[in-house]
């Protein structure tokens, strides 16, 4: 008791797992304050147990409990029983409706709004919280109670309303684990929370935790399963399972969507063909849409991928894309439900490089919807991914935006981070949203942002809005890292209100994440804010795209990978220049399929932006930006600048160890990552830099490039039960090589002598490969002295694709910080194998104080 209480007074926050995420409630330092300001009960208008209304009541209590430490009972009543209840003493919450049959006075005053917007107002201790329908009275709770733990409980009044009908989240869950890509493709917080086994688990706790998360920032519904979707799901038994899913997201307001695979018909149904105008094809549809809705009567709809990277679509019978989503579209009609369809069509075996200088998987999307525009039924939008890409780091736009104009749209963002650090790098995207639908199109020369459009603003149209890839899994922190977590709550609160600010939305979640202590939220908006430039800094600049390595796991760097295969991400570098000339007067034409005056911007390289050149243009490494820096220069310059960042994160975050809300369990968690990026930025850094060295011949004019004074590199040591390899690709190694153990089950030694290092204190970083095959160890020795031991367990740390091969992905360093080395002392490292990790080292660094090499 005497040391619980010792813990209460230093202020020692208890540990935290992240399920609650930034649902926390927890205690405010102006809970006393606050206290006298809440009411004595909680009135819910017309609940049944289960609803939305229902469970904004049990929030409402939950919350004042945990935020001011005041417990407030929820009163049920039925508004046929009038002037029951008096506003004056309660929070009442309800829909609007319910509340005008009981007041029918107040219908006057009351605002506008529309379906899932909700009317907040707090007065004196009493407070009114009416939806359109039940979720937006739900909406309505979540937001009072986020203003409440952040400390504010003053007086307001707001009416809130979304800025888009479709808010939907999709899983790229699969059915069975195993795989090319496991449970979860492109997932890297575990397992999926709604299936195992080929069916839907028996326990879907974590599928009712989920929805909570989602509807207190405004998500409507979720596709439970993947885009690459599997037949099976659609058996009795797994629809009966789905039909649980959706029981479980019904009180959070949450609906149910699902993925389709287009062969169904035949590989499930056993029909001939899935030909989508074929009428014993459209009858089997009927058949399994009005199965699915007399088991999920509130089930949103579909998602379809059809004709793309293999899967199969109404291409494959010469129909059109409108031809196969009609045919959902009407099945889902009498039901009211809607469709989305993914404009991410293209064909990743036919494009050659190397014969077809024009040819260019970005043009496909526009290409394949190009008339379709008026053809597509009113229950149809299609779902665009942001870029013409893959979720690169940095693309242009998506075209297609401004040419559906009859057609609803919805923008296909990426929560789960494939591309871009997955989850072990901290990068806060919503910088990158927020341009992205700030983008002006200019269509007929007159604003037409990407947000305007996707919202019905610009073109009149009912459906629109926005579907966020998020792959959460079974990891109590969701997604895998507790700091990734403020790209989910800023994908909700941008998809409410595109208008929202990035920097304003991520301080809100780290107060209701963590604590609204000054110095936590400094560092923590500090390291994000500055997160997305350097993570583009140091993988790809310039619109060259993110130089992941795109054969494997989308993770490290391995520039190569981009080209000489028909999967489109090209690069077109060889030794005098680099990037894809997409002009009209010269290359594949895409530039033209933006309007107009956009279209003509870049076209030209000076009118097109430096951080857009090579994605538009094929330049020489010596083509001068705007800003005057040769262009292989910028990429040598950025990469370090940008690794830099990434070194300062660690230190950042060290300087809240004990602060408010920075619990034991989070500090080392975070810790944990931010030091493995500071060191996985550095492997970035230097592949993607002598990569360029090496096909350019164009020296650093800094001379850092290939120059390494302080490392020692691991094949040039004494060994003994190590031997050199030579690794692939060539610039994942500090001079194109590393050392090995020479079997499977013998320990290597790598020494050497310290006779050029003085005698002094050192950050001795050692350079090595944790693949996914084992967990060897490796110790380090100054002398006699062990300064460390550690094992090649990252596999089993962090979430990212996991990868079985001496590469960028697997390429990382620790650090032992203050290691006080004598000159003429021997530094040995010695390497245990385990399993088929031969305990590889690429080599060691001596840093002198501030010095990161
Ligand atoms: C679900 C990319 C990803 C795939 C994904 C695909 C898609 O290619 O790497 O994993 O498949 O996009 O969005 O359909």
């Amino acid at each position: 008791m005497r040391s619980l209480l010792l813990l209460a007074a230093v202020g020692l926050a208890a540990a935290e797992d992240g399920l609650n995420a930034w649902l926390r409630y927890a205690r405010i330092d102006r809970a006393g304050h606050c206290q006298g300001k809440l009411p004595s009960t909680i009135v819910t208008l017309n609940a049944t147990e289960g609803s939305p209304v229902y469970t904004a009541g049990q929030e409402l209590s939950k919350g004042f409990n945990g935020i001011v430490g005041k417990k407030v009972d929820v009163d049920s009543i039925t508004t046929s029983s009038r002037g029951h209840h008096s506003r004056d003493t309660n929070a009442t919450v309800g829909t609007i409706a319910a509340y005008v049959d009981s007041n029918p006075g107040a219908a006057a005053r009351l605002p506008e709004l529309i379906d899932d917007g909700f009317y907040l107002s707090v007065s004196h201790g009493s407070i009114l919280i009416l939806g359109q329908n039940e979720r937006g009275a739900l909406y309505g709770a979540f937001h009072y109670l986020s203003r409440l733990a952040q400390g504010d409980c003053s007086d307001f009044t707001l009416t809130s309303n979304p800025g888009a009908p479709i808010r939907w989240v999709n899983q790229w869950d699969n059915m069975q684990d195993g795989g090319t890509h496991g449970s979860v493709e492109r997932g890297y917080g575990g397992k999926s929370i709604f299936f195992w086994d080929g069916k839907v688990r028996d326990d879907l706790t974590r599928a009712g935790q989920y929805a909570r998360l989602l509807a207190s920032i405004g998500i409507n519904a979720v596709v439970v399963n993947n885009v690459n979707a599997d037949p099976k799901t659609l058996t009795p038994a797994n629809m009966d399972g789905l039909a649980r899913i959706a029981n479980a997201f019904r009180p959070y307001g949450v609906q149910l969507g699902l993925s389709l695979n287009f062969a169904s018909p035949q590989t499930l149904g056993g029909l001939s063909t899935f030909d989508p105008l074929d009428q014993s094809v459209i009858t089997w549809w009927q058949g399994i849409t009005d199965a699915l809705y007399q088991r999920i009567p509130d089930m949103v709809g579909y998602l379809v991928k059809a004709n793309s990277e293999g899967q199969p679509g109404p291409m494959t019978y010469n129909r059109t894309l409108a031809d196969g989503a009609n045919m959902f579209a009407r099945t889902l009609k009498p039901h009211g439900g809607i469709i989305l369809f993914r404009a991410f069509v293209y064909d990743h075996r036919t494009l050659n490089q190397t014969l077809d200088w024009k040819a260019d998987r970005a043009n496909a999307a526009v290409h394949y919807f190009d008339g379709l525009d008026d053809k597509f039924d009113d229950n149809v939008a299609i779902q665009v991914k942001y870029g013409p890409i893959d979720f690169q780091v940095r693309e242009p736009v998506s075209p297609l935006f401004s040419h559906l104009r009859k057609t609803g749209s919805a923008i296909e963002l990426q929560i789960s981070q494939e591309y871009l650090g997955q989850q072990a790098h901290l990068v806060y995207l919503a910088p990158m949203w927020k341009e992205i639908l700030d983008f002006d199109f200019r269509v007929d020369g007159k604003p037409s942002t990407t947000a305007d459009i996707i919202s019905g603003r610009r073109f009149p149209r009912k459906l629109g809005g926005f579907a966020g890839v998020v792959n959460v899994g079974t990891n109590t922190t969701w997604l895998g890292s507790h700091l990734a977590m403020s790209n989910l709550y800023a994908y909700g609160k941008l998809a409410w209100d595109a208008k929202a600010s990035p920097e304003g939305v991520l301080k809100e979640w780290i107060r209701l994440t963590f604590s609204d202590d000054h110095k936590v939220i400094d560092v923590i908006t500090k390291m994000s804010m500055a997160s997305w430039p350097a993570y583009e800094n140091y993988s790809g600049n310039l619109g060259i795209q993110t130089l992941t390595d795109i054969l494997l796991g989308h993770y490290g760097p391995n520039p190569a990978s981009q080209d000489g295969n028909p999967w489109g991400q090209w690069t077109r570098a060889d030794a005098d220049s680099i990037g894809m000339d997409r002009t009209v007067w010269n290359g594949t034409g895409f530039a033209g399929q933006y309007p107009p005056e956009i279209a003509a911007k870049y076209e030209k390289p000076e009118t097109t932006p430096d951080n857009l050149l090579l994605w538009f243009h094929h330049v020489p490494y010596t083509h001068k930006l705007k800003s005057g820096k040769t262009v292989i220069q910028h990429f040598y310059d950025a990469h370090y600048e940008g690794s830099a960042t990434a070194q300062t994160f660690p230190q950042l975050w060290r300087k809240l160890e004990g602060r408010p809300g920075i619990d034991k369990e989070r500090f080392e968690h975070v810790l944990y990552r931010l030091v493995y990026q500071a060191g996985h930025s550095l492997v970035w850094r230097d592949s993607i830099n002598m990569f360029y060295f090496n096909k350019s011949s164009i020296a650093d004019v800094h001379g850092r490039v290939g120059n390494h004074p302080y490392r020692i590199e691991a094949e040039a040591m004494t060994l003994q039960g190590y031997k050199p390899y030579q690794v692939s690709p060539f610039e994942a190694a500090s001079g194109f090589r590393c050392i090995v153990t020479e079997t499977n089950s013998t320990q290597g030694t790598a020494s050497t002598v310290l006779d050029k290092v003085k005698t002094g204190k050192y950050d001795v970083a050692v350079n090595y490969y944790d693949m996914a095959l084992g967990n060897a160890t490796w110790e380090l020795y100054i002398g006699n002295d062990r300064v460390g031991k550690w094992k090649g367990d990252l596999e089993y740390n962090l979430g990212r694709a996991p990868s079985p091969y001496i590469d960028g992905q697997t390429a990382t360093r620790i650090t032992f910080p203050g290691v006080k080395i004598k000159k003429g002392s021997t530094l040995k490292i010695v390497g245990t194998p385990d399993g088929l990790e031969p305990a590889p080292v690429d080599y060691i660094s001596i840093l002198p104080e501030g010095i990161v090499d």
